[in-house]
């Protein structure tokens, strides 16, 4: 046998192993980047920019430009040193060929470095590759430009060489594969969000983000990050809409026992925490041992200062943990080489070494600053005192709202038309705007496993009422009552205890006008800053009225959107043809809410999903908050969303 023969020999034996792998990726994809929808079609997009993440972490890249092209596929390019292409001993192909082929390829290369960044699954670009019905990577090194091509994982040939170049890096352009993803359309705004968030997570990188889709009137969507000052910017960003107490955010960076650590946090005056926590770029929504290792440092600094100042003494009340955190927006980074992800949605960090790594650099760092900063420290002590004080009277209403509920379906609310069966995956509960509609609801429902709590008006805007306030709220203790959650756990004293959640579906129904999105924007920031555990396990859900019904003779069609009104009418034909408008649920009988709105046979529910903690939050800040202008800027910008009443 020729050298040759020998070498294609190989090439062709290890390719077996390589499409057993591929193979497997593609037969159960959701195993690898969790689903095969929305999140993991816009999950391949963040595995790729990982890398790209990793070779700047390391040193040796200043810029990542990403672009959604016309197809739908995506690019992603890099001035990194360039994926290596010479040949790999073992394998008999180049290394290039290797990491976007073989499974958990990625890091051979880059020895006595860990890779710090890594989407959620981490499970590296050759499955995207498995998961692309099309993908080409070029490598820009020592002065050449290769190429390789593949087709769900396959590579087409060899890499090649294709022109020459002074630059380096690498430019990955990947479709995905329309018979493994439910959607293929990515979304602008998704990307975009994520893209900001890296950029204040790793400062210094210039990342670049690109829509090619022209839109309705003709143009490009094209944005940049960059962010000198990382965690201290995006503190400023998402306090925007707040009023901040200090000038600049208490920033601490630094390493202990070999876990890089980053924190900023800054005060304002509202009465909420957001605090946002990220292992390796990944935000950890149920926090984990970094958070607790914050707290505790945070906690016992803050205690022992307020304790030396006297100002504790002379205001003559308990302090506790909570007290420190009100009106905190804190963003906590750390980087760790072995993270263990735990909990139901494995975002909570496990490893306990951060724990203590965290709570001493708080310590630290933190005690230099007030010592430093005389003025802000009284301020924060200040702050913390009106909280403690605030938090007595939460308490006595809080368990207000516990009590009710040890006497279960006795202490239900009055108001709730409760449901029979006992298995809470199988209930549903609707919040309906108005009595009316709630009494059509109540008439309407299938009474089995659906329940119905009229609302009365609009609930409390809990983004401005401080939490003794909103627990003393009437409407919110329905909720509570009603859904059967109750507040605290001995390690958190906010956290929300699910385990006697009495439905699985919590569903926002109301009137499809300007009232109806207002309440829907009121209960959403109540479950996001109350209960976001509810949201996060895909509790939450907002009900879909039809917009009009298009009648002619005994033929009759809801329609949902304007062009299904249209497309009903061509159906039908102009003539005769009677279009009714639904502005309000109380223009439909009981029988025509079910049907449209309540029946699981035909009704939309819209699942209510955070897919961004960070972006929601300042969202809502500003929605919910004081001032005028960015709300009305925010609205008109995602006004496509609520033409129809326009
Ligand atoms: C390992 C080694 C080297 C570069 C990379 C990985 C690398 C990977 C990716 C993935 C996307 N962009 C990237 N940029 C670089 C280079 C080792 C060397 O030159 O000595």
């Amino acid at each position: 046998m020729s050298e040759e023969q020998k070498t294609q020999n190989n090439y062709s034996a290890s390719n077996i192993t390589v499409l057993e792998g591929l193979e497997a990726v593609r037969v159960r994809p959701a195993m690898y980047i969790g689903d095969v929808n929305f999140r993991g079609l816009h999950h391949l997009v963040y595995e790729v920019v990982d890398n790209s993440i990793d070779e700047a972490l390391a040193g040796y890249c200043s810029k990542i430009y990403v672009s959604i092209n016309e197809d739908n596929s995506i690019t992603v390019e890099d001035n990194g040193r360039g994926i290596p292409v010479d040949m790999h001993e073992k394998e008999h192909r180049s290394a290039l060929e290797v990491v976007m082929t073989v499974l958990h390829a990625g890091g051979k290369f880059d020895k006595g470095s860990y890779k710090v960044s890594g989407g959620l699954h981490g499970v590296g670009v050759s499955c995207v590759n498995a998961l692309s019905d099309k993908m080409v990577v070029n490598v820009y090194r020592n002065g050449k430009i290769y190429q390789q091509e593949y087709s769900k994982g396959i590579p087409l040939y060899p890499v090649k060489e294709v022109g020459t170049t002074d630059k380096t890096g690498t430019r990955t352009t990947f479709h995905p594969d329309g018979t493994i993803f439910t959607t293929t359309e990515y979304d602008y705004n998704t990307l975009l969000e994520r893209m900001r968030e890296l950029a204040y997570l790793n400062k210094g990188i210039d990342i670049t983000i690109e829509d090619k889709r022209p839109r309705e009137d003709g143009s490009f969507q094209k944005d940049h990050f960059y962010s000198e000052k990382g965690l201290r910017d995006f503190i400023a960003y998402l306090d925007e809409n707040r009023e901040s107490l200090m000038p600049e955010a208490i920033y601490i960076e630094g390493e202990r026992n070999g876990i890089p650590i980053e924190i900023a946090m800054q005060y304002n005056n509202t009465y909420n925490e957001n605090i946002h926590s990220y292992v390796n770029n990944i935000n950890t929504h149920e926090g984990g041992t970094h958070l607790s290792g914050f707290r505790s440092g945070l906690t016992r600094t803050l205690k022992n200062y307020a304790d030396r100042s006297g100002m504790l003494a002379k205001a003559k009340v308990d302090i506790s943990g909570d007290d420190f955190r009100e009106g905190l927006t804190a963003i906590i980074s750390v980087k760790v080489a072995e993270p263990q992800f735990e909990g139901q949605t494995k975002t909570k960090l496990g490893n306990n070494e951060v724990r203590g790594a965290v709570d001493s650099a708080v310590s630290e760092m933190l005690e230099n600053y007030l010592e430093e900063h005389p003025n802000e420290a009284r301020i924060i002590v200040e702050k913390v005192i009106l909280a403690a004080r605030a938090r007595q009277a939460a308490r006595k209403a809080r368990e207000m709202v516990q009590r009710g509920n040890v006497f279960s379906s006795a202490g239900l609310p009055g108001k709730l038309a409760d449901c029979q069966d006992g298995d809470p995956a199988m209930c549903e509960i609707y919040f309906v705007e108005g009595d009316s509609a709630g009494g059509s609801a109540k008439q309407g429902r299938d009474r089995r496993y659906q329940a119905i709590l009229p609302l009365r008006g609009k609930i409390l805007n809990v983004e401005k009422a401080m939490r003794h306030r909103a627990f003393e709220s009437e409407e919110i203790r329905n909720i509570y009552t009603a859904l059967g959650v109750t507040v605290g756990t001995p390690e958190d004293s906010q956290a929300l205890n699910l385990s006697k959640l009495r439905y699985h579906k919590v569903i926002i129904m109301t009137d499809a006008d300007v009232d109806g999105a207002h309440i829907d924007t009121l209960m959403l920031t109540f479950f996001f800053r109350y209960m976001p555990e509810l949201i996060e396990n895909g509790y939450v859900y907002l009900a879909t009225p039809p917009l009009y019904l298009v009648k002619k003779g005994n033929k009759s069609f809801y329609c949902w959107t304007e062009e299904e009104r249209e497309r009903a009418m061509e159906a039908v034909g102009d003539k005769g043809v009677h279009v009714q408008r639904y502005k309000g649920l109380g223009e439909m009988n009981p029988e025509q809410l079910w049907e449209t709105t309540m029946d699981p046979e035909n009704r939309q529910l819209r699942q209510v999903t955070i897919e961004n903690a960070a972006s929601a939050d300042r969202v809502f800040s500003m929605l919910m908050g004081d001032d005028v202008p960015p709300r009305r800027e925010f609205i008109e910008r995602n006004a496509t969303y609520a033409t129809i009443d326009a």
